[in-house]
């Protein structure tokens, strides 16, 4: 039977702005204040679906989510109208509005981590919604995650959902941006690359020293107990406390790997050697064959990898065998990473060619070309369960740039996010939304 690896990509929201809320993410930290521009933001996203299923890939749209997140607020004690607690928390305490305001869904990458069903123990596909504990305004996302993804994958025959783990540090969990899978082709079974930052219970592991580990080796392992997972079938790796501390938050920002291919950063984990050997000999197990591509600090320092988020890629297969990276312009404007490209893609190897896409308004707070995919390796029979509203074809491209149109503004600063029309613009455009991709009712405001 057909496999693929289908990349359903967060559509940014209408809320989309700059609002310095990430700790740790330099990105984010510095482009605090500035003011954004929603529509650009969401045009690039789809610019960049548009393309992928252009070039022949499976590509869906996964929702945003309602913002501002009232019901967050009315948890907070904010009270009276709608318009009222948007008002209070404005006037009281604009950074909790600020928060309750981000478009940070759209990294869909954190939305959850998925296991194929040729990894898991009922032979389903396995979703656990992350907890994204670390930071306030990402921890009040996996309630509607669940939601969406439940209208997403509906079919309980194929389709297995788990909420998230519990809500405290101990089990932090960021979802696939910490996730990979290594396979032969994406039906077979394959091996599931967990990489943590830190350990909660086990303090042989060091941490980081400046910025947050958001993720536990305990969450990971509990993702991998929830998915069926078989012990042959899982490495996990700590990720260098060192390269935390230099802005590497995910260790999507650091490495990233695709069918037996492994491309990451010299300084990106410890232990790197034993973690080589093991992905190789578990891979063999399943009848792949394992490679990996190191980037030297010679040539690309930790500081150019999170200024340009070259390992932020999309790492994709090709018919022939071959392999695509996708970029963020980013890449290009770096002389050391470009000319590391430029000798990649040159020297024979298995990535043959790079694309540049310009994702900056979502660059700006952090989020590249592979923290706005969740990737989901299904089957065809997988694939035609999967609610065909958020399959992206040329259509629904064109209906949804003309719903981004309608309904964005193309200027957002804090002061805006007070604004309560605001809130009535974007439950406006939630609402319609939600039955262009025919999702039923997934948002707060549609159900309470
Ligand atoms: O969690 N930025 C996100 C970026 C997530 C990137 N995802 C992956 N690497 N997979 C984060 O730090 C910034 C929001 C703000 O500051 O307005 C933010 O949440």
């Amino acid at each position: 039977m057909k496999s693929y690896e289908v990349n359903f990509d967060g559509l940014v929201g209408p809320t989309h702005n700059y609002g310095g809320l990430s700790y740790g993410n330099v990105a984010s930290q510095s482009n605090s204040q500035q003011s954004s521009n929603p529509k650009e933001a969401a045009l690039q996203g789809l610019a960049k679906m548009k393309a992928l299923m252009d070039m022949g890939f499976q590509q869906g749209v996964l929702a945003p989510q309602e913002r501002p997140d009232v019901a967050a607020l009315r948890r907070l004690g904010f009270g009276g109208t709608d318009a009222e607690v948007i008002e209070r928390a404005a006037k009281e305490a604009m950074p909790l509005l600020v928060a309750s305001c981000s478009a940070s869904s759209m990294w869909v990458a954190n939305a959850a981590t998925v296991s194929p069903s040729a990894d898991t123990a009922d032979g389903r596909v396995h979703f656990t919604a992350a907890n994204l504990n670390c930071k306030y305004h990402r921890s009040i996302e996996h309630p509607t995650t669940s939601r969406v993804l439940g209208a997403m994958f509906a079919d309980h025959k194929h389709f297995a959902h788990h909420a998230a783990l519990p809500a405290v540090a101990q089990f932090g969990d960021e979802g696939a941006a910490n996730h990979t899978r290594f396979c032969r082709e994406y039906g077979e079974a394959g091996v599931e690359f967990f990489v943590f930052g830190r350990s909660a219970f086990d303090t042989r592991y060091p941490a980081p020293q400046k910025y947050p580990a958001r993720q536990t080796l305990e969450a990971s392992q509990a993702v991998a107990r929830l998915h069926g997972l078989k012990d042959d079938g899982v490495v996990y790796a700590q990720q260098n406390p060192s390269v935390i501390d230099q802005g590497v938050f995910h260790n999507d920002v650091i490495a990233v790997g695709n069918g037996e291919v492994l491309f990451y950063h010299e300084d990106a984990f410890l232990e790197t050697e034993q973690m080589l050997a093991e992905l190789q000999s578990k891979l063999a197990k399943v009848g792949g064959k394992f490679q990996s591509i190191c980037v030297p600090r010679s040539a690309v320092t930790v500081e150019d990898a999170v200024r340009s988020y070259l390992f932020n890629s999309q790492l994709l297969s090709r018919a022939d065998g071959s392999m695509l990276l996708i970029v963020p312009e980013e890449c290009r404007g770096n002389e050391r990473v470009w000319q590391y490209l430029q000798s990649l893609t040159s020297s024979g190897g298995l990535i043959r060619e790079v694309k540049v896409f310009d994702l900056k308004q979502s660059m700006q707070n952090g989020g590249g070309p592979a923290c706005l995919r969740l990737r989901v390796a299904l089957n065809e029979t997988e694939l035609a369960a999967v609610n065909p509203g958020v399959i992206m074809t040329a259509p629904l491209y064109g209906t949804l740039t003309e719903w981004v149109n309608k309904h964005y503004r193309d200027r957002m600063t804090e002061n805006d996010l007070a604004d309560p029309q605001l809130l009535l613009e974007c439950r406006t455009a939630l609402d319609e939304l939600t039955q262009i991709l025919k999702l039923g009712a997934v948002y707060p405001f549609q159900i309470n």
